[in-house]
């Protein structure tokens, strides 16, 4: 990578390798480090530091740091950082398999939180100091300012409020991504905090570089190496159902005059499925779309192409590769109709509130009165984390969950009788589809939604089990409000755990 990407001269003479950077990170440091769903993320310092981490441990001595990033990174980071026992403690996602394994062993204290409240929380000082950020970006002005690469996340938070920032310039980012970004830096604390100033999708609130005090910059690595960009996988017949459920839900919307044929702004979440059904609405009655979320995943690319979308606001790109050389070359066309913004803004309620947002979310499960569980297996194993998921499904206009009726071959029911975690109270689910059905629960109590999820969503394999246990809980509950019989409604779970199938 060429040194031309650093326009502040007196900065160029910062630049070291990424082991003299990586030195500058010390065991017990808290280092907020860029990256938000595999792009964005510093590539070269983390191996060095994993590195280090496992040569200081070879020689019997302890190093371990606290890791805040936007969410999930790649395997350049969590992976490596993890392999190498080097994280103590992380917020606020990961989607990581390494780390994954190391929190469920209980060797990293993992806070899995709501992605609007990380910033927030860090200014008002409840996580404590800031060592070190360690920021992705795509190159530097003259002025010192910082032109962001694929991904906003938490960086502006990171920069801020980092006693030291060290700097990833990585040549493989376009430098036509520039003018793409919003950083709005009108936030503040209460009492003083003041309305967001945005009531459209596309309004542009902010500026569109980083702010960066010269002085805290420690050390600039060069890099040019690509993001992860994973591929999704093939669009399968149960994702295709999913997604046409969900596109007649919103047809019947639009007939009913409670939408119109540009619905309103659309978020969705990460996956598979909620990327069939982006790629659904392609074929759909629909027009003049646009999007307030915070991934930007391929099917996404497929809507703004054929300008079913017109703008589509989020914090990262989640792109496959192919997708992300589609992006890459037709950058000009995609300028004026992406913007990324900082994590804060992209989730932030009162904004999801305003537009009326819908969102789609996958889920792990969900139970007969509308419960979601979205990240822990059998209420206690970590699969990511909640994500963005809360920020949106709590603030929508309509909030959608979305899943197979069973996982793991069969051997899982997605709907059971009692959610083994909660994420989503029933409260923020108005709607839940599965390949079987779609179940509309707004304005229904929790019996009405019980005989509507059992019938519409479930898997036919376990609709009699489903229906057998809500008449045992009618004639023995302690309350008919939601009734529930505490010494068998979790027992689903219990079976799989000791048989690996939830049916007896
Ligand atoms: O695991 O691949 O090992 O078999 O979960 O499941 O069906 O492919 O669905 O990719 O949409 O992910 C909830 C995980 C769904 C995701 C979750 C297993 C299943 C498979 C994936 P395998 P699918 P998806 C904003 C939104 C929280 C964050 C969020 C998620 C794997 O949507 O992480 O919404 N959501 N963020 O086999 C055991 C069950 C299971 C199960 C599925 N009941 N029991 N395993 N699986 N259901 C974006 C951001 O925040 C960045």
């Amino acid at each position: 990578m060429s040194i031309e990407r650093i326009e502040h001269l007196a900065l160029r003479d910062r630049v070291m390798t990424a082991d003299q950077a990586a030195a500058l990170i010390k065991s017990g440091d808290t280092v907020g480090m860029s990256g938000f769903t595999g792009s964005g993320y510093p590539k070269a310092i983390p191996p060095a530091l994993a590195a280090r981490i496992d040569a200081v441990h070879a020689a019997g001595e302890a190093f371990r740091i606290k890791l805040w990033t936007g969410a999930s990174t790649g395997p350049e980071l969590d992976g490596a950082l993890s392999r190498s026992d080097a994280i103590e403690y992380r917020l606020p996602y990961n989607s990581d398999p390494v780390g994954r394994e190391k929190i469920n062993k209980g060797e990293i204290e993992y806070l899995d939180m709501h992605l609007s409240h990380v910033a927030p929380m860090v200014w008002e000082g409840f996580f404590g100091k800031l060592d070190v950020a360690v920021i992705e970006v795509a190159g530097i002005h003259a002025d010192g300012s910082l032109i962001p690469a694929t991904s906003v996340g938490n960086n502006r938070t990171w920069i801020d409020c980092a006693e030291k920032v060290i700097l990833e310039v990585n040549g493989w980012h376009d430098l036509a991504l520039e003018g793409m970004h919003d950083i709005y830096y009108g936030t503040a604390l209460p009492p003083n905090r003041v309305p967001i100033p945005m009531t459209r999708t596309d309004d542009r609130i902010g500026q569109t570089t980083f702010r960066c005090d010269p002085d805290k910059i420690a050390g600039i690595v060069l890099t040019d190496l690509p993001d992860r960009n994973s591929p999704f996988s093939p669009i399968d017949d149960c994702s295709r159902q999913i997604a046409g459920h969900l596109i007649g839900f919103l047809e019947d919307e639009v007939r009913a005059g409670r939408l119109t044929d540009r619905l309103l702004p659309l978020q969705s979440g990460v996956g598979n499925i909620t990327n069939a059904v982006l790629d659904g609405l392609r074929d759909a009655p629909f027009r003049e779309l646009t999007s307030y979320t915070e991934v930007l995943q391929d099917g996404m690319l497929d809507l703004l192409d054929a300008g079913k979308v017109t703008c589509c606001s989020t914090t990262a790109l989640s792109l496959s590769p192919e997708g992300a050389k589609r992006f890459r070359e037709n950058m000009e066309f995609y300028r004026d109709k992406v913007i990324l913004r900082t994590t804060e803004i992209s989730n932030h309620p009162e904004v999801i509130r305003r537009l009326g947002v819908i969102a789609t979310n996958g889920m792990i499960e969900a139970d007969i009165y509308g419960n979601v569980n979205s990240t822990l297996v059998m209420g206690s194993k970590i699969m990511n984390g909640i994500g963005g998921s809360g920020d949106f499904a709590r603030n929508a206009y309509i909030s959608i969950f979305v899943s197979p009726s069973t996982a793991k071959g069969g051997k899982i029911s997605t709907i059971v009788p009692q959610a083994s975690h909660v994420d989503h109270i029933t409260q923020d689910v108005q709607v839940l589809v599965t390949e079987q059905g779609l179940a509309d629960l707004r304005g229904l109590g929790p019996k009405k939604r019980a005989a509507a999820i059992i019938e519409t969503c479930a898997h036919p394999d376990y609709r009699d089990a489903l229906r057998a246990y809500y008449d045992r809980a009618m004639a023995g509950a302690y309350g008919l409000q939601t009734p529930q019989l505490p010494s068998e409604s979790l027992s689903w779970h219990q079976r799989f755990m000791e048989t690996g199938d939830m049916r007896p």
